[in-house]
């Protein structure tokens, strides 16, 4: 039987240039590797390993791919070590340039991990904390078939969503929430793709591992194809003794195979003929060493006929799990030794390597070098390959959305109420934004305020479902109706399902070439729960509004398990995610409306502080996701007309409530929903010191950001450059004090006092919360009129503030 019998879509010729790509592909990623380690030694010293065995594992598997398996419109996220192998595959395809390669895991070079924002060379999913990229590829499926739902990019066939991934990265459990996420949403067009090498950093994993998995997968509605044993070894099984050969490699202990991996073709025969006996004798005869060596190793997930077929056979859109049998570094001197995770190749090993390869010394970026085809022929190969058919990345167009969301602020409202109450009103509006929202969370619908917004847009499900309740007429103030054209996912309680479906949805402007406006909900201390999958998404520059309430100790009686802390400054840190704090509903119709817009700015490319708003010194150009953090607490809403100044100020982060005088003495900052106790404590001091100021700050996130950014302007020589808090704190005499106070980490406006030299107290929450109701909570942890009017007094001079002394 020759190789290319079984395969049907796939000639000699093309098979024989696949085979060669493989050697390439290995190669050029495998000096890549060594070029970063070796070759750049003395430059910058970086000797990192965990790509060559890990990169070499994937080899065969990414060549049958990218080089003939992949459809223009699949996309794929790459395990973080295959990185190399990633962008050596582009490179053939001319969509990586040499410099990069040179540069791999240096300054603007190709990115040690495959990275939408940082590479250049179409990365679909960016890839590195293990487990959420193979998440991504899922819930990527997911937002394909919302998309399609809807009506949205229907003119283009569907694509499969591909994730290939490490065996150790199944330790994860994110990867078993979205399975079963997965299950309950009906996923299609899914390929796992999982790398059975058997390894992971430290160890050789588990003896039978792949029967859990399949089990597993099988439990939750998936295809599994099991890839084993490649041509080479199914041709032996037919010979005489093949049957004993198949039953020795089946009951092989895994750290054994790897061993004899290790050592090569006379310790295979050795231990054949040792364990099996005459039976195979004239099997191993039949085959020199190193042919033994080879047949051994030739295992399905490095055997090109075998993974074309399961890929071209496996026609359908049912989620389907591939188990690859691979070797750690295949192809290399340590393939399956345990320790050659952090393995790099000798430049002695190098100069065997690539000698084998028949590559000259001085040659090796060269494309076509050393290999066994002519280059025209390879050239017109690779010009036809059917994945690099496609358009390089075009975003799609923005959804207009309006200046000002419409909402009724009641006279006592909380912003978390004014956040149900504004998108119920989006939900009655006929205009295109409306309908591009899709919003989701993981269980909180209801205690977060969407319910109105639900009853109006219905859940989406790609099957119609009937609420029972409605359709037996049992009251409810709920009504979840299920179908193809809801506008929200609900989802188990999960975060990080939340993190990783909004990573998804956030990027469908990008993947499926229909801009999306995600709204996730969640409680804001579970944030914590997800935040790796967060920092991901906003790290591959998904695009959502994440709407986190209720928040902080003002969820009173709730307790500490609740109450969220440091959330302001995982608000502030997280980069990519521009975090609010509104105090008041109106603020939060500006905010919304302005997060709309925000989230659809074109973030392809390097953001700049070259040409940022001269106003805030903020990369707005290029925007970002927005994290609102709201609150369950009611609170007196201000009666006033939103003018353009104060619209600006609250997008901008912060604006003068009142004004400081000439002579003030103090100033009052506060974020949130501490609001009426800082309204409170300045009327409380109006006696005692002049001109108290208050300031709201709906943005200690954006405020900062404008700061830094317009000091390091300042230091290039843009001597003019002045941030929005600059010019507010500018009119504030230098004497004057700031008692800064929100319900969070004090520390999230304790730099103010650093913006123009005045002495500063914050206050704020530092230690975990407890049950109490808002005003004994507020005393307990220091956060009410009294504390701020205490703070104000201990930080200015001037005559006992008299309401302390009566209190006294
Ligand atoms: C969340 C997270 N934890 C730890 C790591 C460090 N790490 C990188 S790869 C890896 C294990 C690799 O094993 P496997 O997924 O089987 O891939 P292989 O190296 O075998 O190709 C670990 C622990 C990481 N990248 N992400
Ligand atoms: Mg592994």
């Amino acid at each position: 039987m020759t190789q290319s019998a079984n395969i049907r879509d796939l000639g000699a010729d093309d098979l024989a240039i696949l085979s060669e790509l493989e050697r390439k592909v290995l190669w050029l990623a495998s000096w890549t590797i060594h070029h970063a380690n070796h070759v750049r030694e003395n430059v910058d010293g970086l000797k990192v390993g965990g790509h060559q065995a890990s990169s070499a594992s994937l080899a065969t598997i990414m060549t049958a791919l990218y080089f003939h398996s992949l459809r223009p419109q699949d996309r794929v996220a790459v395990k973080p070590h295959a990185s190399p192998i990633y962008h050596a595959i582009q490179y053939l395809l001319g969509r990586q340039t040499r410099e990069r390669l040179e540069a791999f895991r240096g300054y603007k070079g190709a990115q040690s991990y495959p990275s939408r924002t940082k590479d250049a060379d179409d990365v679909d999913f960016s890839t590195g904390s293990v487990g959420l990229g193979v998440a991504q590829a899922l819930f990527s499926s997911l937002a394909q078939d919302y998309v399609r739902a809807h009506g949205w990019g229907t003119d283009t066939p569907e694509g499969r969503m591909i994730a290939l991934v490490g065996d150790a990265e199944l330790d994860e459990g994110n990867i078993f929430e979205a399975i079963l996420e997965g299950w309950k949403q009906g996923l299609r067009n899914c390929w796992w793709i999982i790398d059975y090498n058997r390894q992971s950093l430290d160890a050789v994993v588990r003896e039978g591992l792949w029967a859990r998995f399949e089990s597993l997968f099988r439990d939750f509605g998936w295809n599994v194809v099991i890839l084993k044993y490649g041509s080479l070894l199914q041709q032996a099984f037919a010979e005489p003794g093949g049957e004993r050969l198949r039953a020795w490699i089946d009951n092989c202990p895994n750290q054994l195979y790897s061993a004899l991996v290790f050592q090569g073709g006379t310790a295979w025969r050795k231990r054949l003929v040792d364990d099996i006996g005459a039976e195979v004798s004239g099997l191993l005869e039949r085959r020199s060493d190193a042919e033994l060596a080879r047949l051994m190793t030739n295992l399905a997930g490095h055997d090109l006929p075998s993974l074309i077929e399961a890929f071209r056979a496996n026609d359908h859109d049912k989620p389907t799990c591939f188990i690859a049998y691979t070797i750690k570094g295949y192809g290399l001197p340590f393939a399956g030794h345990k320790d050659n995770h952090a393995g790099l190749m000798t430049p002695a090993q190098m100069d065997t390597f690539r000698t084998a390869m028949n590559v000259r010394a001085g040659h090796e970026w060269d494309n076509f070098e050393g290999l066994a085809i002519e280059p025209g022929r390879l050239e017109g190969f690779l010009n036809r390959v059917p994945f690099a058919q496609r358009s390089v990345r075009r975003p799609a167009r923005p959804i207009p959305v309006p200046d000002v969301l419409p909402v009724t602020v009641q006279p006592v409202m909380s912003t978390q109420t004014g956040f149900g109450t504004i998108l119920n009103e989006v939900a009655r509006a006929q205009e295109e934004y409306a309908e591009r929202i899709v919003t989701t969370s993981p269980d909180v619908t209801v205690s977060t305020n969407l319910g109105a917004w639900v009853n109006r847009r219905g859940l989406f499900a790609r099957e119609a479902m009937a609420d029972t309740f409605k359709s037996e007429r049992i009251p409810s103030t709920f009504t979840w109706e299920f179908s193809p054209k809801g506008q929200h996912i609900e989802l188990g309680i999960a975060e990080m399902n939340l993190f990783i479906l909004l990573s998804a949805l956030g990027l469908s402007h990008a993947i499926n070439g229909e801009r999306l406006l995600p709204i996730g909900t969640l409680y804001d201390p579970f944030i914590a729960r997800g935040l790796d999958a967060l920092n991901y998404a906003c790290y591959q520059d998904a695009r959502f509004i994440l709407v986190a309430t209720p928040s902080g100790i003002s969820l009173a009686p709730e307790g500490g398990a609740h109450q969220s802390i440091s959330a302001p400054l995982i608000g502030m840190a997280q980069d990519g995610l521009a975090a609010f704090e509104p105090a008041f509903v109106d603020e939060l119709a500006v905010i919304l409306s302005f997060a709309l817009a925000y989230i659809q700015k074109d973030g392809e490319g390097e953001p700049s502080e070259r040409t940022p708003s001269e106003r805030t010194w903020l990369r707005d150009e290029t925007g970002g996701s927005v994290y609102l953090r709201l609150s369950t607490r009611p609170v007196e809403q201000p009666q006033r007309v939103m003018s353009e100044e104060l619209k600006q100020g609250i997008v901008d982060g912060a604006y003068w409530m009142r004004k400081p005088g000439p002579n003030a003495q103090v100033v009052v900052a506060y974020s949130g929903a501490v609001a009426p106790e800082a309204i409170q404590a300045v009327g409380l001091m109006a006696e005692d010191r002049r001109d108290v100021g208050l300031l709201a700050v709906t943005s200690a996130d954006r405020l900062n950001a404008g700061w830094t950014a317009a000091q390091r302007a300042r230091e290039r020589g843009l001597v003019h450059a002045r941030s929005h808090v600059e010019r507010l704190l500018a009119e504030v005499p230098p004497h004057c004090g700031i008692v800064t106070v929100l319900d969070g980490h004090p520390a999230t406006l304790a730099w103010l006092g650093a913006v123009a030299g005045h002495r500063t107290r914050s206050l704020g929450v530092e230690h975990f919360g407890q049950t109490g109701a808002i005003p004994d909570l507020y005393r307990h942890y220091g956060i009410d009129a009294e504390a701020i009017v205490a703070a104000a007094q201990a930080l200015t001079p001037g005559r006992p503030i008299r309401y302390l002394r009566a209190l006294g």
